[in-house]
């Protein structure tokens, strides 16, 4: 199946925290594809991603980079597609990064999610392609459905603990 959501990132050494993303998206059977480009050791292979990949089906792009991360940034310059970045843990907390990807400038934006939040950026890629795609918006629906039930489970067995 052609990839909805395609995963980029800086280095594999982001890998296991795009795990997460990976294992999200995989769990609820939406496509995507995964890949690492650098924005600083490969930029020409970034643009020539970000300027294929609505012509390829990917509807939303997940970025993830740490230290000083240009990679969200750069794609979301060449491409129309959403852009969710994702901040890598580094040197200061990934602190670095979370500013590096958040600060753009007016007319580009990247949708930031928390630093090593990558579930969060598969489950808001996929809220996002929800809005034109019902097959995609009833998985999302569950998902947040099942999150309801964890709470109220936990009520309940609190509730045996008093
Ligand atoms: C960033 O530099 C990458 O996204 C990674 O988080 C960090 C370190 O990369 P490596 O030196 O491990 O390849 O561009």
């Amino acid at each position: 199946m052609k990839p909805l959501v395609s995963i980029i990132m800086g280095s594999t050494s982001d890998l296991p925290v795009m795990e997460k993303a990976c294992k999200w998206l995989n769990d609820n059977q939406i496509p995507f594809e995964v890949n690492a480009l650098s924005a600083h050791r490969t930029p020409d292979a970034v643009e020539s991603f970000a300027k294929g990949a609505k012509e390829r089906g990917v509807k939303v792009i997940i970025a993830a980079a740490g230290m000083a991360a240009a990679l969200p940034g750069v794609i979301a310059a060449s491409t129309p597609l959403p852009v969710i970045g994702v901040p890598i843990k580094g040197m200061l907390d990934g602190l670095d990064a979370m500013l590096s990807i958040i600060q753009m400038p007016p007319g580009i934006p990247v949708a930031t999610v928390g630093v090593n939040a990558a579930q969060n950026a598969a489950i808001l890629a996929a809220e996002m392609i929800a809005l034109a795609d019902e097959e995609v918006a009833q998985k999302v629906e569950a998902w947040k459905a099942g999150l309801g039930a964890k709470i109220e489970k936990a009520n309940q067995d609190l509730a045996e603990v008093k």
